[in-house]
């Protein structure tokens, strides 16, 4: 049995896998793709997951992809130990707990881009972010890196994005008031999606999960990153986290600009 997962360090959707395949305690082989280089849109990557985004997982030679559906997917052929639950009221409240979690990943990301991607585009030549913007796949992304390239999101835009980041964790808030963990009284793939989620919320804007304010949210967070697989995942100092390391690289992948 093979599992190969191409993934970036930081990105909150990689590390949803990669707290699923260790809660799972499955072995992986590491295949970095660096965001910052383009690589999730060359060619060659293209072939394993056509939106052009990280993460991928290669099991026995299939590519599947998009965060969620891989862990569930990693749930249904490894069951044990099993991180739905089995009772449809709780599978249900995960689920929207995973949806709630997609929702926020998409603020999430335009804040991301906002202060990272940013000056990495702005350095680029009108050509080369042309080319960029016209290799991204899926049309909704695409507007969203066009809009990064023509100059990025406005403040207004930003303070939206506030705003759902702010009703996510009141959401959470709520709903840990009333139980210990997301989707009722055991761990959970809701867990999994939205500790990335909150961990970066708390990276962009801290007051938001500020204990005093959030107190059933904090707790939460430190009962999730007490966990193995969570202190793996969250450590800043491991091979997954850093910039790719050497020789880890989808072997063959230029850096951009290539041909696209
Ligand atoms: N949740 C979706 C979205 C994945 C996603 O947006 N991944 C980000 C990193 S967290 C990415 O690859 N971004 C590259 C880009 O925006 O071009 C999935 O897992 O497929």
């Amino acid at each position: 049995m093979s599992l190969v997962l191409y993934h970036s360090g930081l990105s909150t959707c990689s590390k949803q896998v990669r707290l699923a395949l260790r809660e799972k305690g499955l072995a992986y082989e590491s295949r970095y793709i660096e965001l910052w280089r383009y690589e999730n849109l060359h060619p060659d990557y293209l072939k394993l997951n056509p939106n052009g985004v990280v993460p991928t997982l290669v099991h026995d030679g299939q590519a599947i992809y998009n965060a969620l559906t891989i862990n569930e997917y990693l749930d249904d052929v490894f069951p044990d130990p099993p991180l739905r639950p089995a009772d449809p009221a709780a599978r249900w409240n995960m689920r929207q707990w995973t949806w709630t979690a997609d929702m926020l990943h998409l603020a999430v990301q335009d804040m991301t881009y906002a202060a990272v991607l940013q000056s990495k585009v702005d350095d680029l030549t009108d050509a080369d972010k042309e080319k960029l913007v016209a290799a991204i796949p899926v049309p909704d992304r695409r507007a969203r890196w066009r809009h990064t390239v023509e100059g990025g999101f406005s403040e207004k835009e930003l303070a939206e994005r506030e705003e759902m980041f702010a009703w996510g964790i009141a959401k959470a808030e709520a709903q840990l008031a009333e139980t210990p963990w997301l989707a009722g009284d055991d761990f959970s793939l809701a867990d999994i999606s939205m500790i990335t989620i909150v961990h970066r919320i708390g990276e962009i804007r801290p007051a938001l999960v500020d204990p005093a304010t959030v107190p059933q949210v904090a707790a939460w967070q430190c009962r999730v990153k007490d966990r193995p697989a969570a202190r793996f995942v969250f450590d800043p100092n491991t091979d997954e986290v850093r910039s790719r390391p050497a020789g880890k690289s989808l072997a063959g992948l230029e850096t951009f600009p290539y041909e696209l």
